[in-house]
């Protein structure tokens, strides 16, 4: 149900008013343990700060001051402002900002139903992971790799710009427990590169060179699987050349790595065939797009048909979310431009769910600008008086997962697994909100006042899976179909037809980019939190400046001093910690904490450029700033 590749079973009881969870031991991810945020979830469940009374908007927006309404005078003041916007301005000024906060397939999808009914404009979602599923689907046609539970059989595991023994504890313990030798790709010393058996510590932005000259050395050194290339790629000859006139030497300088580590990455990785665990976290830079794209050709060079890990998907949610109900085509709002729709005047009524985008979003001081200088409607459904919520004319109290019911996939494995309640505290769930604006709104739809168990079973039923096998065992595996490469060429695309198509080179480029400002920002994620969530709950953050100790000495900055950090989008001041975990260049704060509880987060500096080639995925990685003692 969380934001989280490993996508739990929990088992989870209510007795006495006290909610206890574990781990399920019949999972074979779960494997029967939490991580340490999740085995937490019941302080975040039981926590006093949760919303029990919608809240309607008294003073200035962003003032916190609310008063308390009933359901009824809350949902009938949403419906007739909804109701004014569509006919003032018509349907595609309305806004419906959703993203992950909940990833039950009821919970994440059923509202956008009324959206669709409505014919509202949707977000185009570009946030976290596109550019790697442009890239991935330029090579393979799909971001879909290979099982996890595969790596049972497989014998090295690279971690390429992840840092799972954080974001995806099961899946570094699967490998770790079934022997696999374990590399980490980082520019930072993270948590998982102190744990693996090799770690190339590379320059930002440079991967894309890393992985084209592992190529070069495999091909040149005849390492490849020739078999399987010439049966299953295209546009090999054409990549060879194109590798050909790279040099190591110049790989080598850009990267940081020595030449040696390029080739025995290449030599030893072909070896083992390793896998590649591709990141979600650093793909979001104005690189990630080509980066992804030249580290998915290792896999089929070495002639691993799937040897990648990036994306999951398991069943079809479609019928969930009732794109079906829509009159007309949809109006796409790309999620990071948010900003950029509100000074336009486009957008004047926002709803959201799911989501804290006064925290997680880049450049949040033109955000903030944005919406107050103009007269949009905001209304935000959360378990908490977010950031998001703290900007709103009306506020809906939400229920957690273990309040009701619902199924669940994993972007990560193929189980998916049923979720049921175990009580009812306060709020409402994402559904149940929106059956009540239809009524209030008037309208007659049947689909928009479906059962959660209706659409679950509906959603089984379109997938082939048992409603009854997943009562009994709370989890279900999805078997995976023989499939092929999805391309133009029906083949594994090392010259790319797609991005030819789009303006771009057919292979992937190294480029270099280059702020105004010294040193490079990486904002990526924390232990504890998911993206904004638990920090109001746990309160465990790490607001700290992390700085390399000769970047520090330059600017006469001792370990513990107060700092500002700041470039042309904003400024924030914190306390800074010398680490030669971070190389010089770089430095490095942890992404999108409570701005109401801190009194800033990191994307008051992130960029919100975006990755024009590849679906203009975000880039908040692409952040350069400038630090002094404060
Ligand atoms: N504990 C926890 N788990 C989570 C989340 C959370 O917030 N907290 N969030 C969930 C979500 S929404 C997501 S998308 C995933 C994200 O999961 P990850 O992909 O693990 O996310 P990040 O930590 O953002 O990024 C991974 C690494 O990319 C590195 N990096 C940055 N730039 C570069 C570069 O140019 N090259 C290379 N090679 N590396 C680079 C960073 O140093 C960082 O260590 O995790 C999910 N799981
Ligand atoms: N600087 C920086 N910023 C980043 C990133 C980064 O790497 N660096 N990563 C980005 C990434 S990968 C992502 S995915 C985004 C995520 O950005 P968001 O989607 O904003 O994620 P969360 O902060 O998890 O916010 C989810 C909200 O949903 C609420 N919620 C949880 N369950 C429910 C429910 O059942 N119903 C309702 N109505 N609400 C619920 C939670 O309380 C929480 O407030 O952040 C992005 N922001
Ligand atoms: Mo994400």
């Amino acid at each position: 149900m969380r934001d989280c590749y490993d996508t739990c079973s929990i088992i989870s009881e209510f007795k006495d008013g006290q909610l206890t969870v574990k781990g399920n031991p019949e999972h074979p991810i779960t494997a029967g343990f939490l991580c340490p945020k999740g085995a937490l979830l019941p302080r975040w469940f039981h926590s006093g700060d949760r919303l029990k009374k919608p809240l309607i908007r008294t003073g200035e927006r962003g003032s916190g001051q609310f008063r308390e309404a009933s359901w009824e005078g809350a949902i009938e003041l949403v419906a007739s402002r909804l109701r004014e916007t569509i006919e003032e301005h018509g349907s595609e000024s309305v806004l419906v900002y959703q993203y992950a906060g909940d990833r039950g397939v009821v919970n994440y999808a059923f509202p956008l139903r009324l959206f669709h009914y409505l014919n509202t404009a949707m977000l185009d979602y570009d946030i976290c992971d596109r550019a790697g599923q442009e890239a991935l689907k330029d090579v393979y046609g799909t971001a879909v790799g290979m099982d996890p539970e595969e790596l049972r059989n497989q014998r090295l595991l690279v971690y390429w710009g992840i840092n799972p023994f954080w974001t995806n504890l099961h899946g570094f313990m699967l490998a770790k427990k079934n022997g696999l030798e374990v590399w980490t790709v980082d520019v930072v010393r993270t948590e998982t590169a102190k744990r693996s058996d090799r770690f190339f510590q590379i320059r930002p932005d440079t991967d894309v060179l890393f992985a084209l000259g592992v190529a070069k050395v495999l091909i040149e050194e005849n390492l490849y699987d020739r078999a399987f290339v010439r049966e299953n790629v295209y546009g090999f000859e054409e990549f060879r050349n194109y590798v050909k006139t790279l040099s190591l030497d110049y790989v080598s300088r850009e990267t940081g790595l020595g030449v040696e580590e390029v080739e025995e990455f290449a030599r030893s990785y072909a070896e083992k065939r390793g896998v590649i665990h591709i990141g979600y976290g650093f793909q979001r830079s104005l690189a990630g797009g080509d980066a992804v794209r030249a580290i998915a050709v290792l896999p089929a060079l070495v002639g691993h048909r799937f040897g990648f890990i990036y994306d999951m998907k398991t069943i079809d949610k479609s019928y969930a979310e009732g794109a079906f109900l829509r009159s007309r085509p949809v109006k796409r709002i790309p999620q990071v431009k948010l900003a950029e729709y509100i000074e336009k005047g486009e957008i004047r009524f926002l709803y959201v769910y799911n989501s804290n985008p006064l925290a997680s979003l880049p450049n949040q001081n033109r955000l903030r600008r944005a919406l107050k200088e103009s007269d949009v409607f905001i209304v935000t459904h959360d378990i908490f008086l977010t950031d998001t919520a703290l900007y709103s004319d009306v506020v809906l109290p939400a229920n957690t997962f273990f309040e009701r019911l619902d199924v669940a996939d994993s972007y990560y494995h193929r189980y998916v697994a049923l979720n049921e309640p175990v009580v009812r505290l306060y709020g409402k769930s994402n559904s149940e909100v929106t059956r009540l604006l239809a009524k209030a709104l008037g309208i007659e739809n049947p689909y928009l006042y479906e059962s959660d168990e209706e659409v679950v079973r509906k959603i089984l039923e379109l997938n082939d899976l048992s409603w009854d096998e997943l009562k009994v065992r709370g989890f279900v595996k999805v078997p995976e179909k023989p499939r092929k490469w999805e391309t133009p060429s029906g083949k594994i695309e090392l010259l790319s037809q797609r991005t030819v198509e789009r303006g771009l080179s057919p292979f992937p480029e190294y480029r270099k980019f280059e702020g105004r400002y010294p040193l490079r920002l990486l904002t990526p994620t924390y232990r504890m939190t998911i993206t904004s969530q638990y920090h109001n709950t746990y309160r465990m953050i790490d607001p700290n400046l992390y700085i390399n100790p000769a970047d520090a000495g330059e600017r006469g900055i001792q370990e513990g001093d107060t700092v500002e950090v700041f470039n042309d989008y904003g400024s924030i001041k914190t306390v800074a910690r010398l680490s030669e975990d971070v190389p010089k260049g770089v430095v490095l704060l942890y992404k999108a904490f409570w701005v109401s509880l801190l009194g800033w987060n990191a994307n008051f500096l992130t960029t919100d450029e975006t990755v024009d080639g590849y679906g203009r995925g975000s880039a908040y990685h692409s952040t350069w700033v400038e630090v002094r003692r404060a």
